[in-house]
């Protein structure tokens, strides 16, 4: 990115548009501008997918990807899969499944990734709510899917697996190599309306079932640009995004933004181990690397002597989304890696980066940095009035930019909440902006604590407990308190090679007491051997609050294990 004032002030998405084929083809479709543009072009050749886990190694140019999107996309032509169909995908990572949600798209149908780790439960919910017709799944999942009882689910193609389950009046099983083989290269690819619908993202809320958040073609104009500017992909990267595609994080900059800008993507299979992805980024020579707080924080609580064992000198760019990136891992990240880690802020409903830390900007560690150009941010109170620079308040983000969501799946309701105020978005996060136009992030609106009359972000104490050398993760919550409204529990994870002491804990109440102020240090600390968190790295602080108070939890669809 040119220098942040001038890019922000000369910005115009209506610029961006130019670099697609349809601003002069009128034909929109995101795969094809994702893969087969690149196929035609130069870069062919060019290695577009890196897949590697503990049994597979392989490579993938743009040009076998377009074919073999190609042929998938036929495969569902074949058996009636229709434009604006949901197509949901539940399985494991694996190059199958990177080709499928692309044959998906080029059918013009709409695609829903789920987490390979959901249960019965949370896979019901979201085919039953998005009236699913076709799922692509292997066959040690098949047994969460209750596919007798899903009335529109009508297909099921199974993924590497030659002997099917008998066909039934209600559903067809397929072979997806059977059908590959079948399927011709040459596909007349579905061209789309720019608004039409792409893919659908559930998400949690901490009530309710969980939402389907529609995205269109659209949102192609923001994964572009953004990617280009904040992930900073040039044309020799190798970029690793750690995200699932079950997380939007693992599409919109694990699939499009990183394609669409014609970049070498690396998607590592399997679970986390910092010796597996030191090794990975060594490997493959990564460049760019993008994760979450969660991820960072614990190869943090390993030790500096893991890192110290392999070669991570191809690094230049490294990013952080999903939660708040604590100022003490930024710190940590620039003695270990000698790097800035940038953190970033959007989520589902956005679709795409809405602030961020670019590499041309001066960072302020703990901060999220500035509203990508052509993206209006601002702290609203709950009247829609701009609040003062410095003061906490509702972060919200002007109507209207590309990837914004289109639809809640079948909820109308609930999409209009997203507007309270007229012509713009509210995020239901809590944030401040600074003199120097930074915002800085204060948690989710629902976990702001009110003790003794104070207003307290459960974010900053959590912060505070992080900083101590004992202190791996730590979260926050307000209980109810008699005298004081709420009072302040932390729950604490420690780091290797501490243990639970009186001491300790009294200990970190006086850190956070002398370091920060004594209405922000926790009357309670609980230790505790993991904090729950979401698959994609969120601690759930209201899961805890509900442990801790014996209430019901919600959906837990999203949670680890
Ligand atoms: C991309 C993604 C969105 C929520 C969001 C906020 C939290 C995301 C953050 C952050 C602090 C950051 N969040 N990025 N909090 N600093 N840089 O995460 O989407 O899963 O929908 O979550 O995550 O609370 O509202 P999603």
């Amino acid at each position: 990115m040119p220098d942040y004032d001038q890019a922000y002030q000369e910005f115009n998405w209506k610029d961006v548009e130019k670099n697609f084929s349809w601003y002069e083809t009128g034909k929109v479709n995101m795969a094809y501008e994702a893969i087969d543009r690149h196929a035609e072009s130069w870069r062919k050749n060019k290695v577009a997918l890196y897949y590697s886990d503990q049994n597979r190694d392989e490579k993938y140019t743009f040009r076998d990807l377009k074919l073999r999107s190609n042929q998938f996309g036929n495969v569902l032509r074949t058996i009636g899969v229709e434009k604006g169909d949901r197509v949901f995908l539940f399985m494991p990572r694996s190059p199958e499944l990177y080709i499928s949600l692309l044959g998906i798209l080029k059918n013009g149908s709409i695609v829903g990734p789920l987490f390979e780790a959901f249960m019965e439960q949370a896979v019901r919910d979201r085919l039953e709510n998005s009236d699913a017709t076709t799922l692509i799944t292997t066959k040690d999942l098949l047994p969460r899917v209750p596919y007798k009882e899903l009335a529109h689910l009508n297909q099921i193609i199974l993924v590497g697996e030659d002997e099917l389950p008998d066909n039934t009046e209600d559903i067809k099983f397929y072979n997806y190599e059977t059908e590959m083989k079948k399927a011709s290269r040459d596909l007349e690819i579905e061209w789309v309306d720019r608004e039409d619908g792409m893919i659908l993202h559930y998400t949690s809320g901490s009530t309710g079932k969980p939402k389907g958040i529609l995205h269109a073609h659209n949102a192609m104009i923001q994964h572009y640009q953004t990617a280009k500017w904040v992930l900073d992909l040039q044309e020799e990267d190798i970029y690793w995004c750690t995200a699932d595609p079950g997380w939007v994080t693992g599409t919109s900059y694990g699939i499009f933004g990183p394609w669409l800008n014609g970049a070498s993507n690396l998607i590592r299979g399997g679970r986390f181990s910092p010796e597996d992805w030191y090794l990975t980024i060594e490997k493959y020579g990564v460049t760019v690397w993008l994760s979450a707080p969660t991820a960072f924080r614990r190869l943090m609580s390993v030790g500096d002597n893991v890192s110290e064992e392999y070669d991570l000198s191809s690094l230049r760019h490294i990013l952080s989304v999903g939660e708040p990136l604590n100022a003490e891992v930024v710190h940590w990240g620039m003695k270990v890696y000698k790097l800035r880690i940038h953190d970033h802020w959007w989520m589902t409903e956005t679709g795409g980066i809405i602030i961020a830390n670019y590499r041309s900007m001066e960072m302020k560690p703990g901060s999220m940095g500035k509203p990508f150009p052509g993206i209006e941010a601002a702290i609203l109170d709950d009247a829609g009035n701009e609040l003062p620079q410095g003061q906490m308040g509702k972060l919200c983000v002007k109507a209207g930019w590309p990837s914004m969501l289109r639809a809640v799946w079948k909820n109308e309701e609930r999409f209009n909440q997203y507007f309270p105020v007229d012509g713009w978005f509210e995020s239901g996060d809590l944030a401040s902006m600074d003199e120097d136009g930074y915002f800085w992030f204060g948690g989710r609106d629902d976990d702001v604590i009110q003790t003794s009359g104070e207003r307290v972000g459960p974010f900053e104490v959590e912060s505070k407990l992080v900083e101590h050398p004992a202190v791996a993760e730590a979260a926050v919550i307000g209980k109810p308190d008699p005298v004081r409204g709420e009072i302040i529990k932390a729950f604490v994870a420690l780091r290797d090679g501490y243990t639970k002491t009186d001491e300790l804990q009294e200990e970190l109440r006086l850190y956070v007491k002398q370091g920060l102020a004594a209405h922000a240090a926790p009357r309670e600390i609980e230790i505790r051997d993991f904090l729950p968190k979401t698959r994609s790295g969120k601690i759930m602080r209201r899961v805890l609050k509900a442990w801790d108070l014996g209430l019901p939890t919600g959906d837990l669809s999203t949670m680890e294990e």
